[in-house]
């Protein structure tokens, strides 16, 4: 009997989930979530994210993250497990956030004392005492700079597999560089959150890799190496401070003594970690072409395998690196889950009764439309925040519950049509995904069969899936991958939610509304106002 730990470091909370694996005999052994808010209230953060007056920036405190780990690993240690059997951990952690190390953090990370708390003593390995998270949209002007000088979005895209992104860790690397020259200088190391993290295991600065490592507008999406007109439009001397780029499934190391001292823990091996989207392509069971993702976590993603990196010419979306060696296409949308909340919060609604006014209006809403906008957006971009209604009054209880889940289902359908998938199966996973009726409009949207999976937390079960294949690979032993996910990934066969012809017709419809909505909310068409009359009328 092995055990396989998967960690993910979302934008809310840090998961784990062991998979005990005995021969053929697969199951989930243990499963744990530590929410920061309400865990860690001493970091003063909302939903994760420390308060700003600036809408469009968003930072957590690294610290944070740190004694999560500990939190969680002593959990573990504590957990009655058969821990001397614990192979191999590997980590998926929110895409595109940095943490900021300075010189003294190689030895410190090699030095740590099992006697005392983790964040004590990677406090002064900090060159800076936050990190910009993937929420973040202040760099516009450095996205604008990079552009300019690496010849242009097109070829940005061609080479890294996004244009500039406002979130994405070069341009904000540039960004700090410019704000706080010094404390760039004092930079020795630049991790993303899942190498930092791979880093406090190891006990020495670890490699990222290319799925975490194709969200920073830096690297070579076919190489996998930097790319150097990139670093060196980012900032001066970028190459010195950025991890190596290890392959998916490379061990990087063995948990260092002091997880073995203070929890007694075996050392075992440490796999490369990962971004969450590319952990949840394994923890969906996508490890071949032609079927869809959707998360609704904190962000809303649409996700899925691609055996050759197509690169979006419209530039919504993004090419990452998948777990597999493949790669896979993007689309991420800020107002997921928050956007979701904030109306179940403004009428006073439980989740349950939300589901109710969803069950009680019709599709099409009577042609009364939502722009879920109330962060600043990524897809499409979205810098002054604001929900865009168009015939919806904002007093309207059941009519803002149907146009908040419309709206975000009608933005993931437009937006993920460059990736040219016929989607006739779509997995649905993260919190959000527990709500039936949320994924009845999503089936009746896209005219696919919805399913829901038998583990919620996708991203921590493709990190713990990814500790047993590193494991396995590492030891010379070949895993096919559809051979590592088996018995984890598959979807419940009873939770299949059909699409409804009728509806899927008024849905078909309404997207070309929905997107001179959009249009218009961003200043760049006509008054939609006859087209939204016409739709209505149709629907009667
Ligand atoms: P993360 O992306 O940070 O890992 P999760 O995937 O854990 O986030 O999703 C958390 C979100 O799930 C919460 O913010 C909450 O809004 C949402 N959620 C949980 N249960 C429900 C439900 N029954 N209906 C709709 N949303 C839900
Ligand atoms: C993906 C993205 C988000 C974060 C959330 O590009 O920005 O999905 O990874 O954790």
């Amino acid at each position: 009997m092995s055990l396989y730990l998967g960690l993910d470091s979302s934008t809310q909370s840090l998961s784990a989930i062991v998979l005990e694996v005995d021969g053929s005999h697969r199951r989930i052994a243990f499963e744990s979530s530590i929410a920061f808010d309400e865990t860690l209230p001493h970091y003063g953060t909302r939903h994760g994210v420390l308060p700003a007056d600036d809408a469009t920036s968003a930072v957590s405190p690294p610290l944070m993250w740190v004694e999560a780990l500990e939190l969680m690993m002593e959990r573990l240690a504590k957990s009655g497990l058969d821990l001397s059997q614990l192979r191999a951990i590997s980590g998926s952690a929110q895409q595109h956030g940095s943490v900021y190390l300075n010189a003294k953090a190689a030895a410190l990370l090699g030095t740590l004392d099992p006697g005392r708390r983790l964040a004590d003593q990677v406090n002064p390995m900090l060159s800076r005492d936050v990190a910009p998270i993937w929420m973040d949209s202040s760099t516009s002007i450095e996205c604008g700079e990079i552009e300019a000088a690496t010849g242009g979005n097109q070829a940005l895209a061609q080479r890294t597999g996004s244009r500039a992104f406002e979130r994405f860790t070069g341009p904000q690397i540039r960004k700090f560089s410019k704000r706080d020259p010094s404390a760039y200088a004092a930079t020795d190391r630049i991790h993303l959150v899942s190498s930092f993290l791979a880093s406090l295991l190891i006990g020495e600065h670890a490699p990222l890799d290319p799925g975490d490592g194709s969200g920073m507008n830096l690297m070579d999406l076919t190489s996998c190496d930097w790319w150097m007109p990139a670093v060196d439009a980012t900032a001066a001397d970028l190459a010195t401070k950025l991890p190596r780029v290890a392959r998916a499934s490379t061990i990087v190391g063995t948990l260092s003594r002091y997880w073995q001292v203070r929890f007694g823990l075996p050392p075992a091996q440490v796999v490369a970690w990962s971004g969450d989207n590319p952990c949840s392509l394994v923890g969906v069971g996508l490890v071949r072409e032609g079927r869809l993702a959707i998360s609704l976590g904190t962000s809303d993603t649409v996700f899925g395998l691609m055996r050759e990196p197509r690169v979006d010419a419209t530039g919504t979306g993004h090419v990452f690196g998948a777990p597999t060696g493949d790669y896979m296409g993007l689309t991420c949308f800020k107002n997921g889950s928050l956007a979701r909340e904030h109306i179940r919060d403004r009428f006073g609604l439980s989740w349950s009764t939300f589901s109710e006014s969803l069950r009680r209006t019709p599709a099409g809403n009577g042609g009364r439309l939502l722009l879920p906008w109330l962060e600043p957006e990524i897809t499409p971009t979205v810098l002054t925040p604001g929900i865009r209604r168009y015939d919806l009054d904002p007093g309207d209880a059941d009519g803002n519950v149907r146009a908040v889940v419309e709206g975000q289902q009608m933005a993931m359908a437009l937006h993920s049509r460059w990736m040219n998938v016929t989607v006739d199966t779509i997995h649905a996973t993260g919190g959000a995904a527990a709500n039936r009726d949320i994924l009845q409009v999503m089936a009746n949207v896209f005219g696919a069969v919805v399913y829901q999976l038998q583990v919620g937390n996708s991203a921590a079960l493709g990190a713990a899936i990814a500790a047993l294949h590193g494991s396995a690979t590492g030891e010379g032993d070949s895993m096919a991958w559809d051979d590592a996910v088996e018995g984890f990934v598959e979807p419940i066969a009873q939770s299949a939610l059909r699409p409804n012809a009728a509806t899927h017709a008024v849905y078909r419809e309404l997207i070309d509304v929905y997107a001179a909505c959009e249009l218009h909310a961003l200043g760049q068409g006509a008054d939609p106002s006859p087209r939204l009359a016409d739709f209505a009328a149709a629907l009667e």
